[in-house]
């Protein structure tokens, strides 16, 4: 089977609809294709600043929304980053391998240190992709499951697991990213031309898995469309009408063609109402799962702690591997 790595930030708490699209989704379905790992990455959470407190409760927050959404501890593995502390050793070599300028490309650090202030940006943040690098490289993953602005971080992956190879011989597999094209890149309900994000100008902008199903409904129903009348997916022209029937196809599974023709003749609104109805119905039993998951704290740690002694047992092998290729001498 081939092997499946991602990871998500317990930062904000709740998933948005877009984490849940542009990822969550395909974690859930390769878990039955691939020999999957999936990761809380609290080491990547740290690089912006965190209450101690809120971040260990929403790490397990997010493993139980992430058990919500499908994932099952039989078939994937799923872990907490910082309980496999060869992310961080294997990180390092990566920040010895990558370059000043190489790093400094990076449009996400651009975007992030811009948005805390430049002053304010840690070394952390600048080196988190080079992190996700290590994250990937530990799994030896052929494919890996992300949004559209991860692109950029899967493509530095590839870079570095060749030049490792080249440098000291074959020993990471180039992993390819793996994104689905029709939901690769969910947008702001205020904003279309900008992704839905958890730092949104606007939280009118953004769909909290977790929000009061009452108050997504709401966002919905006043979401940013265009001037004309029409249904129709139109990226360009139409890009929130768009957007909204791209969630609407995949969270009922029916065809945009079949959509279009579904409402035509009718307005915005009645897209919009009976959109708001598919997400009640598909987030309120996922809000009831979360909440079981949460109220047996017992469960979910050793469920993570089994994880983690799967993915470690992989990760130690890699790390090995890489650890001798480089010259460190063995530990007597
Ligand atoms: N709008 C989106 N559409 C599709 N996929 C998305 N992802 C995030 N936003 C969208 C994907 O979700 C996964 C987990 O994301 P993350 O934990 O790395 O968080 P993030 O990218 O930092 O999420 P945000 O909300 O976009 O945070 P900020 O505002 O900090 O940038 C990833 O696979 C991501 O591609």
């Amino acid at each position: 089977r081939p092997r499946a790595l991602s990871g998500i930030q317990p930062t904000a708490g709740s998933f948005h609809l877009g984490n849940y699209l542009g990822a969550i989704r395909q974690y859930v379905a390769l878990q039955e294709t691939h020999d999957a790992f999936y990761t809380v990455v609290d080491l990547h959470a740290i690089t912006v600043p965190q209450d101690p407190a809120e971040l260990r409760a929403n790490s397990r927050l997010a493993a139980a929304q992430l058990l919500a959404s499908g994932l099952d501890p039989d078939r994937c593995t799923l872990f907490i980053q910082s309980h496999v502390p060869e992310h961080a050793q294997l990180g390092w070599v990566m920040n010895c391998l990558t370059g000043f300028g190489e790093a400094s490309r990076m449009t996400q650090f651009k975007d992030k240190s811009a948005r805390h202030g430049a002053d304010r940006a840690t070394v952390g943040l600048f080196t988190y992709p080079i992190l996700q690098v290590a994250d990937i490289l530990l799994y030896q993953a052929n494919h890996v499951p992300v949004g559209e602005d991860q692109r950029q971080h899967i493509e530095l992956t590839r870079d570095l697991a060749d030049r490792f190879n080249g440098r000291f011989g074959e020993t990471f597999t180039v992993p390819e990213p793996y994104i689905v094209k029709e939901t690769g890149r969910i947008y702001d309900l205020q904003d279309p031309a900008i992704k839905m994000s958890k730092s949104a100008s606007t939280p009118k902008g953004i769909v909290n898995l977790l929000d009061e199903p009452k108050v997504s409904a709401k966002k919905i129903k006043s979401a940013v469309t265009d001037l004309e009348t029409e249904i129709r997916f139109d990226e360009e022209k139409k890009p929130g009408v768009s957007n909204l029937l791209t969630i609407y196809s995949t969270l009922t599974g029916a065809a945009i063609a079949e959509l279009e023709r579904r409402y035509e003749g009718k307005g915005y609104g009645a897209l919009k109402t009976d959109l708001s109805e598919v997400l009640i119905e598909w987030v309120t039993p996922f809000r009831e799962r979360t909440q079981e998951y949460l109220g047996d704290p017992a469960m979910l740690d050793g469920i993570l702690a089994k994880g983690a002694d799967k993915a470690r047992a992989v990760a130690a092998e890699t790390l090995a591997a890489a650890y001798d290729k480089v010259g460190f001498l063995p530990a007597a």
